[in-house]
Parts: structure tokens; C-alpha cells; sequence
């Protein structure tokens, strides 16, 4: 199944959490790492006056179900020194689970397809790079949305970082170009 995770940073090395949070996942057991969109730089959505972020989305493969997921990026959080404060706020590193094949969770913990993913051009843009024929949990096309609307976000530039995974290391920029 494949799984797609919104990454985000705002505070530390925002950079650095976000290919550090990538090896993680490359490393993880039961999970294998498929494609990683561009990096982008982002204003803050919500309330808090923070600075702005550091956001990128990648695909994962996984027979993981959506809690297991919950846990283990839940862990590579903490590793990154993610601290809970204010609902919302700044954040060292940020892994939200946005889609999992077809598959839907609904409970106090979890809730996929993530229910503000439509709303957030920091998730469609990087999405829509890597995956631009995706159906939208809505029924629309993850480019149809995108379009309506070209927010707040600008793209960076690739990370270039050396993840190990099944294939032992590898760059980050091959990935992004798999089929
Ligand atoms: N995450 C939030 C709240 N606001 N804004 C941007 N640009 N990027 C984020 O990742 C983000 C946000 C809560 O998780
Ligand atoms: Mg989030
Ligand atoms: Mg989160």
C-alpha cells in the first residue's frame, strides 16, 4: 500500500530534520521509501505568529496499518526533538500521515485521509509534484485544486541527502525520479 506523509520544520536546522527525518524513514523496518517531493518553503497557516516553514511530502510503501504508522512516525518525531507545546506552532519536525492507499481511520488519535490535506497548499504542491494524476479524498484532482489557488508556497530546491534503505545508499535525488 502506498502511504503518502507531509513533512513540515519551522524552528532548529528545518533542513537538516527533514533529511534526517527521510533517513529515518528509509531506515525503518517495514517500511520502504518510494519518492520525495521538492522542498518548499512556506508561510505559517493558522493562528500562530511563526516563522515561516520548511514543508515536502513523500511516499512510502508499507503494509504498516495507519496506528503502526502513527507509532513509528510518532518516534522518529521524538528522535528529532519534536516537544508538544502549542497546538499548531513551531516544530522541529512535523510528520503527518495524509493518505494511506484507500484506506480510511477515524478515532481520537488518528483520523485518514488526513481531513485538512484539501485545504493546504504547503500538502498539494509537493503532492501534486510527485503524484499530479491523484484523486483527492473530495473526488478532485489533486492539480485541479492546486490551480485554483497558488497560495503561499515556493519551492526551494531538492534535498540531496544519502539515505540507506533496502538497496542499501542511495541519493535522495534518485528516488524522487523512480517510476
Ligand atoms: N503545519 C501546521 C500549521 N501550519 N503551516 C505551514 N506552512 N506548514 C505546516 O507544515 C504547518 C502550517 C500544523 O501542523
Ligand atoms: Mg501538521
Ligand atoms: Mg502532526
Amino acid at each position: 500500500m502506498v502511504c503518502y506523509l507531509g513533512l513540515g520544520a519551522n524552528i532548529g536546522r528545518p533542513v537538516y530534520q527533514l533529511a534526517a527525518a527521510i533517513s529515518a524513514l528509509a531506515t525503518s523496518p517495514n517500511v520502504s521509501l518510494r519518492r520525495i517531493s521538492a522542498v518548499y518553503s512556506t508561510k505559517p497557516v493558522g493562528a500562530v505568529e511563526q516563522p515561516d516553514f520548511f514543508n515536502m511530502v513523500v511516499a512510502i510503501s508499507t503494509e504498516l496499518s495507519p496506528m503502526q504508522l502513527l507509532e513509528m512516525t510518532g518516534g522518529i518525531e521524538d528522535e528529532l526533538g519534536r516537544v508538544r507545546e502549542v497546538k499548531d506552532g513551531p516544530r522541529t519536525i512535523d510528520i503527518d500521515i495524509l493518505l494511506c492507499g484507500g484506506m480510511t481511520w477515524d478515532d481520537a488519535e488518528l483520523t485518514v485521509p488526513h481531513p485538512r490535506m484539501e485545504q493546504r497548499q504547503f500538502v498539494l504542491a509537493p503532492l501534486s509534484e510527485m503524484a499530479p494524476e491523484l484523486i483527492l479524498p473530495n473526488g478532485r484532482p489533486v492539480l485541479e485544486l492546486l490551480e485554483e489557488d497558488c497560495g503561499d508556497v515556493e519551492m526551494l530546491g531538492r534535498l540531496g541527502v544519502l539515505v540507506r534503505g533496502g538497496e542499501g545508499v542511495v541519493r535522495t535525488e534518485e528516488i524522487v525520479s523512480r517510476p
